[in-house]
């Protein structure tokens, strides 16, 4: 959004229009006043690169290797990443981790290589370090996974963070994913990537970048092997992607490549190999285990900005009833407040919200409740009053507080980066409580001010507290929303210990799947947008935050039933499930569609609830294994390159493969499958894959296949559980995995295995047990029986 653009939308939504465009104005000449005096002036700088080895020494894990002008320490940790720092860079203190930095692994050695270089050697993963800085990372088999040159640094001549370049290598056919939420993926094509969380300020669509999530986190697939790495540092940054290619004939391949540029920040990396499930399990046990949504978080959603009353809520909720469409969560935007004020009601438009809350509890409705970082800055609103006296607001380098711009108007900004001031903001929350919100949907936390011109947010010299290291806006922009998650997690556990917080947040960083998850920001209406917001679900799972999904029907304008209806259906399969629209757009009620459209998204409602049991399991196994519910076609084969470069289906957990229709009026479409027998649900037909299938399409359903040999928890019509196995090929078994709901608390139920096989002329099911095989407790339906 340009500045004009930005300042007739302010003006649509509140009251002083024209004195909302002045304030943007004039935020926007504040924050180029404070960064002019708040900043270091960016003189001389000197340029440097490690220079030849000097000597090596070993410690647990691995070592450290010295260099003419700078050391690298290399540690191989137990969970099998490895980790290497330049110049003195230690893996903590860090926002990614979990917790502590994981042990060394004692049996990886450093050891002399060839030609004056050190080696690592782990039990799956060497990494070999030349003499002049060159890291590669090899396949136990030997093969190259990864070489980065020597990085480069640029040191300021009076001192300062050091700007730095890392250039790496993949191999020729390596494809890139990941990066954060990117609009235009999955498959990262050539381009430069910012690393800076940016809130686009209108509808998204594909071409646009960066958005509300970035990462330094990249997963390389090739045929020589799959990796994950991760360069830990917050700073602002850019990559860019080459994908390589490989020489016709004779000719030479060209590496692919990836040039990271980072404003400063320690250069550190740790690196996963293995598997895709392997590499996503190490990542989860580095950043942590994604939280697991209470099971109605896993229904449908339905939210728009400017619901505006309690009765417009009432016939809202009411119309799903009637229709027959089922209705787990509504959500209140900012038209909510009280003038826009963070933790107010606007006891006109919604004077009894507690009693609204308790009459759509007893529906099995929940409420969710937007909460948006920036305060009021007046005298006189409580959060105001009570975070100044905390000192809990972002100040700048000459210690005033950072005023910025946003709804209610002049605002300030929490510091979340403080523990101090988390544990403060995290009271507020029993306001909410009170006020009967079920859950937390954390907004404009990129963090975002309003202002005419230049970047939408604070003022790059802003300070923050960084967990007591103290540092500015550079470096703690990127973690803010993080932060933001992490006391709203906190606080909502403090509140109702017994019950697992539910949060999702527009904006974070990695190891955010540890407080919640996310949804897809305000992306365009239209078909690309369409496209888009599979693009984000899928890099964000690959980044380790399995839990997001986008705006049904997109956030602006009205689409078309059909463009609805697709988006719907797509939605339906993704972990969070929710229509939602700008103020200024058209409805996104099933019913406003007309009857066809109206029918169909019943059924999609119908079928949700009928996975419900499935999407449980899945959210456990996020918990337990770091593997999205919502994974690539190639997750299983990364060799397989036509599942590479597929991106427009996925697989939803081991057992189905949805694919979605992303183009008007289509009445075929082609689906690529991975490996082994798959049934078509609709029509149990059988196909085989690896290759290209043909399907119809209907309006009634998007195409979605079941794996030979799947056994999936479901919910029967009486609303227990049931077992759905579609029949494994002659002479083969299958298998899958169930973990019973168990409710909104903290209980860890075991995941049950079921193994189905042929017996003769039937297909037989057992729980695989500690004390052997048993037939299973719930109903079991066998499907596909007889059909290809
Ligand atoms: O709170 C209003 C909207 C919200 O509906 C949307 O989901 C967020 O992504 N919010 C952005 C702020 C205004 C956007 C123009």
């Amino acid at each position: 959004m340009d500045g004009r653009d930005l300042v007739r939308s302010v003006k649509a939504v509140s009251s002083g229009g024209a004195v909302q465009g002045l304030r943007t104005v004039r935020a926007a000449w504040r924050r180029r006043r404070t960064d002019a005096t708040g900043l270091p002036r960016r003189g001389a700088e000197r340029a440097r690169v490690p220079g030849l080895v000097q000597s090596a020494e070993p410690g647990p894990g691995g070592g450290v290797v010295r260099f003419a002008r700078t050391e690298l320490r290399i540690t191989v940790a137990v969970n099998g990443a490895v980790f290497w720092g330049w110049d003195g860079a230690e893996p903590e203190p860090s926002y990614a981790l979990a917790g502590r930095c994981p042990e060394p692994d004692p049996r990886a050695v450093l050891e002399p290589d060839k030609d004056g270089g050190w080696r690592v050697v782990a039990e799956r993963v060497t990494v070999v370090v030349s003499r002049h800085g060159a890291i590669e990372v090899r396949t136990p088999g030997g093969v190259t996974l990864r070489r980065d040159l020597p990085p480069r640094w640029w040191e300021p001549a009076e001192g300062g963070a050091a700007r730095w370049m890392q250039r790496s290598e993949v191999a020729a056919d390596a494809r890139f994913f990941g990066l954060g939420g990117r609009a235009a993926g999955p498959r990262l094509r050539d381009g430069t990537y910012r690393l800076w969380n940016t809130d686009p300020g209108r509808p998204f669509g594909p071409g646009d970048d960066p958005l509300y999530i970035t990462m330094p986190v990249q997963m390389v697939v090739a045929d020589a092997g799959t990796h994950l790495t991760f360069l830990d540092t917050s700073w602002d940054g850019t990559v860019t992607l080459r994908e390589g290619e490989e020489g016709a004939g004779s000719g030479h391949d060209r590496a692919g490549t990836s040039e990271m540029r980072m404003d400063g920040g320690p250069l550190r990396c740790w690196v996963m190999v293995g598997a895709p499930a392997r590499v996503l399990l190490v990542w989860a046990s580095l950043t942590g285990a994604p939280a697991v949504p209470p099971a109605w978080a896993l229904g449908h959603h339905h939210a728009r900005w400017g619901f505006g009353s309690e009765q417009e809520v009432r016939r809202i909720v009411a119309g799903y009833q009637e229709h027959g469409l089922p209705l787990d969560a509504v959500h209140l935007d900012i038209d909510h407040y009280d003038a826009h004020r963070v933790f107010t009601v606007d006891r006109e438009r919604f004077p009894k919200l507690p009693l609204l809350a308790e009459e759509l509890g007893r529906q099995g409705v929940r409420l969710v409740s937007i909460v948006d970082p920036a305060v009021r800055a007046e005298p006189g609103d409580p959060v105001f009053d009570s975070g100044s006296a905390e000192d809990a607001f972002v100040r700048d380098a000459s210690g005033r507080v950072v005023e910025g711009v946003v709804w209610p108007g002049e605002v300030v900004y929490p510091d979340f980066t403080h523990a101090r001031v988390r544990r403060w903001w995290g009271r507020f929350l029993e306001e909410r409580r009170a006020q009967g919100f079920a859950g937390l949907w954390l907004d404009m936390n990129e963090p975002v001010s309003f202002t005419a011109f230049g970047e939408k947010t604070l003022p790059r010299s802003a300070r923050h507290a960084l967990e007591g290291r103290g540092g500015d806006h550079r470096e703690a922009h990127n973690v803010y929303a993080l932060c933001m998650a992490r006391a709203g997690y906190e606080g909502l556990r403090n509140l109702t210990p017994e019950e697992r917080p539910f949060l999702f947040s527009r904006s974070g960083w990695v190891g955010m799947q540890r407080y919640g998850g996310t949804w897809s920001g305000d992306v365009a209406t239209g078909w690309p947008g369409l496209r888009a917001s599979l693009s984000l679900v899928l890099g964000l799972g690959l980044c380790g935050v399995p839990y997001s999904g986008p705006d049904v029907g997109g956030f602006d304008g009205s689409p078309s039933p059909e463009l609805y209806l697709r988006w719907f259906q797509l939605a339906s399969y993704l972990p969070l499930f929710r229509t939602h629209a700008s103020i200024r757009a058209g409805r996104r009620e099933p019913w406003e569609f007309g009857d066809d459209v109206l029918g169909h998204a019943r059924v999609a409602l119908a079928e949700r609830r009928r996975l419900l049991p499935y999407f449980v399991t899945l959210a456990h196994l996020a918990r337990r294994t770091g593997a999205p519910y919502v994974r690539p076609l190639w997750w299983g084969a990364p060799e397989d390159r036509a599942l590479r470069d597929c991106e427009d289906a996925f697989l939803l957990g081991d057992s189905l493969l949805v694919a979605p229709v992303l183009d008007p009026g289509a009445e075929r479409r082609t689906v690529l499958l991975p490996r082994g027998r798959w049934y078509d649900t609709a029509t149990e037909e059988a196909h085989q894959g690896p290759g290209p299938v043909v399907v119809d399409v209907s309006k009634a359903r998007i195409p979605v296949f079941a794996r030979a040999g799947a056994v999936l928890p479901v919910r029967g019509e009486d609303g227990g559980l049931e077992l759905e196995v579609w029949a494994p090929a002659r002479g083969r078994s299958g298998g899958g995995l169930v973990v019973p709901d168990p409710g909104d608390g903290w209980d860890e139920p075991e995941a049950e295995r079921y193994v189905t096989r042929w017996k003769g002329r039937r297909v037989v099911v057992r729980r695989d047990g500690g004390e052997g095989r048993t037939e299973p407790v719930y109903p079991v339906r066998v499907r596909g029986l007889g059909r290809g």
